[in-house]
Parts: C-alpha cells; sequence; structure tokens
C-alpha cells in the first residue's frame, strides 16, 4: 500500500475532506511546542480550516522529546488523516496545516532559529501540565528542576519549553525582532499567566534586562477542548483501508470541540473565528468551569475505573454507579463553585460531558488520563475542594476522586499487581508510600507533598480525616464495591 502523500490527495475516496488551499504556497507563521495527537486533533485543525484565506500561518511542529512523529509524519509530507467519530458514525479528513516537523533533541539551533525568525508570529504550546516546570500547587517556576538547571547552564542548548521560549526571545531583543505571542493550550488555570510567570522567572535567573524583556510578552490565556485519546494500531488500519494509503499517525477524537482565547495577538493571528474559535476578554471562568467539571471527573472516573478493572472511559462509565457519582460531583460538588457565565447553560454541559464520556467509539483509555496525577489534581480537584470547604459544604464525591488517586499512585492494584504509574513524582510517592497499609498512614505521608496540596490542604484535619475514611473504605472494599454505594 502507497504513502499518504500530496499526491494521494486528489484520488482520495469519496467523502474525504482535504486542505481547501494550496499546500505548496504555505509558509510557517506559528511555532508549536509539544505536537502530540491534541494539537493535530485541535489547534491545527482549527487553523487547517481558515489557511485559504492566509497562507502564511502555517505550523512547524516540534517535538521537545522523542521522534516518534517526525518520523511518521515526514515521510508522508506531513500530512495526517482525522477521524471524528461517535456512536452514529465517523467523517474523515486530511490535516494539511503542518508544514514541517522537527525534533528539538536532534537539533535544538534550528528549532531556536525557526522561533527567532521574523515570520513566526506566535509560539504555540501542549506540553502538558509537567512541562511548565513549576510548582503545580502555586503555579511558581520549579527552580531546581533539572531541566531548568541545565537550560540556564546551558542557555543555547535548552531541553525545556520554558529554556526554548526564552533563548528564542533573547535572540530577537538581540535582533530588533519584535516577540512573539505566547499560546499556552495546556489544561491548567490562567495557562498564559502560568507560562508567563515561568518564563519571565526564567528569563530574570539569566539575566535581569531580558527578565523586563521577556515579562512585556503577549501570553493570552485559552481554553482547549476535545477528547483525543492515543492512536491504536487497530486506528492505524482501519483508517488505511478507508483511505488506501497508509497513515502512519492518524488521530482520532470526538465531534466535540472548543476553544476559548483571550484576543490579545500584538503580532497578528489566524482568524480563528471563521472556524468556531470563541475570542473573549477573560478566559478564566470557562476555564475553571471546564478543568473542574470535565477535567474533574475525568481524572476522578479515570483512577476509580482503572482499579475497579475498566479499561477505558466508557467501560468505567458503565460500571454500577459511575454515572450517578459523576453526575453528582459535577452538580451538587463542582457547580455551585462556579464563577458565573452568561448566557452559559450548565446543565446542558454537564448532560453533554455525560454523553461525552461514554461515546463507544473512543476508547480512551483510563490509564492515559491516569498520568501525572501530582501535576492535575490541584486544578481538577483540590480547588474545588478548598472552595467546597470555605462555603462549609461536603465533597464526598471529590474526596473519592483524591482517594482514587492515593490508591492508584501507591502503584499497587486491588488484585496485589504493580501499576505502571506515569507520573513525575512517582518515585518519590513510591517512596513514601508503596509499603504502608493504613489509610490514615497514607494519607499523612501524602498530604505531606505541598507542592500538590499546598500549605493549607496540607495541614487541614478536617480533610485528613475525610481522606482517611474515604480511602480507608477503598481499600478495605474495593472500587467497584464502593461505587456501588453511588448508584
Ligand atoms: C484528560 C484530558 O488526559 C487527560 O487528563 O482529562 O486530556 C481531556 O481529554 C481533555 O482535556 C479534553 O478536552
Amino acid at each position: 500500500m502507497s504513502r499518504l502523500s500530496r499526491q494521494a490527495l486528489s484520488q482520495l475516496p469519496p467523502g474525504f475532506g482535504k486542505p481547501a488551499y494550496d499546500l505548496a504556497g504555505l509558509t510557517v507563521g506559528i511555532v508549536h511546542l509539544g505536537i502530540g495527537a491534541f494539537h493535530r486533533a485541535h489547534q491545527a485543525v482549527f487553523t487547517d480550516e481558515v489557511l485559504a484565506g492566509d497562507p502564511s500561518w502555517g505550523i512547524c511542529g516540534v517535538s521537545l522529546r522523542s521522534a516518534d512523529t517526525r518520523d511518521a509524519l515526514a515521510p508522508q509530507e506531513e500530512l495526517y488523516t482525522l477521524k471524528v467519530q461517535d456512536g452514529q458514525g465517523a467523517a474523515l479528513r486530511v490535516i494539511g496545516s503542518i508544514v514541517e516537523t522537527l525534533v528539538a533533541p536532534e537539533n535544538p539551533e534550528i528549532v531556536l532559529s525557526r522561533m527567532a525568525d521574523p515570520s513566526t508570529r506566535i509560539v504555540s504550546l501542549t506540553v502538558t501540565e509537567k512541562g511548565y516546570c513549576h510548582n503545580p500547587a502555586n503555579g511558581a517556576l520549579d527552580e531546581s528542576h533539572p531541566d531548568i538547571l541545565h537550560d540556564l547552564d546551558n542557555p543555547s542548548k535548552p531541553k525545556s519549553a520554558v529554556g526554548f521560549i526564552v533563548e528564542a526571545l533573547a535572540r530577537r531583543r538581540t535582533a530588533g525582532v519584535p516577540a512573539f505571542t505566547l499560546l499556552s493550550c495546556d489544561n491548567l488555570p490562567s495557562n498564559g499567566h502560568v507560562l508567563k510567570r515561568v518564563v519571565t522567572r526564567f528569563a530574570e535567573l539569566r539575566d535581569p534586562a531580558l527578565g523586563a524583556f521577556v515579562a512585556t510578552v503577549a501570553s493570552p490565556s485559552t481554553m482547549v477542548d476535545r477528547i483525543v485519546p492515543a492512536t491504536t494500531d487497530a486506528d492505524r488500519s482501519v483508517i488505511a483501508t478507508a483511505l488506501g494509503a497508509e497513515d502512519a499517525w492518524p488521530v482520532v477524537t470526538e465531534p466535540f470541540r472548543q476553544w476559548v482565547v483571550e484576543d490579545d495577538f500584538p503580532m497578528g493571528r489566524p482568524r480563528w473565528e471563521e472556524a468556531g474559535v470563541v475570542f473573549v476578554e477573560d478566559v478564566s471562568a470557562f476555564e475553571t468551569m471546564k478543568l473542574r467539571l470535565l477535567n474533574g471527573s475525568h481524572s476522578t472516573l479515570a483512577y476509580l475505573g482503572y482499579l475497579a478493572g475498566a479499561e477505558t472511559v466508557a467501560e468505567a462509565m458503565a460500571l454500577p454507579g459511575m454515572e450517578s457519582l459523576i453526575e453528582g460531583l459535577m452538580r451538587e460538588e463542582v457547580s455551585p463553585t462556579l464563577p458565573p457565565l452568561a448566557g452559559f447553560d450548565l446543565d446542558i454541559y454537564r448532560k453533554a460531558l455525560i454523553a461525552r464520556f461514554k461515546n463507544p467509539a473512543l476508547r480512551h483509555r483510563t490509564w492515559q488520563i491516569a498520568m501525572d496525577g501530582s501535576q492535575k489534581l490541584p486544578q481538577r480537584l483540590l480547588g474545588t475542594i478548598r472552595d467546597r470547604i470555605e462555603a462549609g459544604e461536603p465533597y464526598d464525591r471529590l474526596a473519592l476522586g483524591v482517594a482514587a488517586w492515593m490508591r492508584y499512585a501507591r502503584g499497587i492494584d486491588e488484585a496485589g499487581g504493580d501499576i505502571d504509574v506515569r507520573d513525575p513524582m512517582a518515585t518519590r510517592i513510591a517512596g513514601l508510600v508503596r509499603t504502608l497499609d493504613d489509610a490514615e498512614d497514607i494519607v499523612a505521608a501524602l498530604l505531606g507533598l505541598t507542592e500538590i496540596f499546598g500549605d493549607d490542604l496540607s495541614a487541614d484535619r478536617s480533610f485528613r480525616k475525610t481522606l482517611s475514611a474515604t480511602l480507608a473504605r477503598l481499600l478495605a472494599d474495593g472500587s467497584r464495591k464502593v461505587l456501588r454505594f453511588w448508584a
């Protein structure tokens, strides 16, 4: 079977969508750090839909770690298939907005020169929570992070997104080229502020004058939403059959998509509004709502579901008690904490979320969502718990989410087998609690991690008591039985 290519676009099977612009005419206007499946099913798609109007906004995709994506995409001229599916059916389309892919560890210099080039007007990021090298509880740069220490010592050969951004900005400053706009697309509250804070601090550590320059860079916050499971070999083979050509890295996603962006782009931007992107002055209310309702539920159901033996989110939702637990978590415990959003119907949003989680056509693994819990918990569950404590209201379901994370992060499943816990703090957490059996001891040890829980929750005795009782039940009865209580 031949490979997906520009030439193959003229013979796509009927019903396949394809770029509505001349691929040869595209130039790079955006450098995107972290070119994973999420970017390719979200920002790259919105961009694809508006490139006909201005072909100068093509994307240079950068992998900060592995060469996998470049190795898959370069032989197919950076084209890939987007498959959008739910229980009703699927739509397929080839996306062309990526102009080139680079692998940072292979050649940091070429990445820096792309970022420093005057034609690059936006540097966007999906590097996941841990890619910000920050303290998750308070958002400040982790100045003892090994990559940050490395990048301070080797500014022109950085490893971290933070190091790349600051070196590229330093080069632009020296050359008299205006700064690009930074565009964080990760699931962090006020992601633009968090990014700005870490890059400014890093720049200050390099040189106070550089810090002052970086402090002036535009860094709008955004809320991004689309469920994008990791692509599987089964997806590849189904898509190759439909396409009549091999595609080494298609992406599979749901119909729903949302992108809310603060409109602060001094160097211009694509006309993304024509593809349905919503531009607002302040994104924080959208962001809080999405992180607490969608991602808070996702993490809760991922830990409980994994422990109960559910491989995917849809399977987890089918466990007796899960749907009513998640529905109650959203309606009773999360929604009262949300800032008002004029004209927004929370009831419809929550119902849509339940339907999205139950999408039978996506194989979204609970294990995938369970990754990096130490970086996710603060904005997904702990902020909500703080607000509930302050209001004097119960938070039993949220506490169950946190207890399930503790149970999971300990690294031993309910049958006594090992869990492959992926988390930057995994070794530290295992060192603290792997050999402990008593819920109170486990909770006490993990609450000591103030970079997750903050000084306040770490010291909150009633929170400790609630968590200990919840974890004790999980340890004694197992996840399935605990879930049945909520049925
Ligand atoms: C998920 C998110 O992996 C995870 O932690 O909760 O990637 C989620 O699918 C997206 O935020 C949906 O927009």
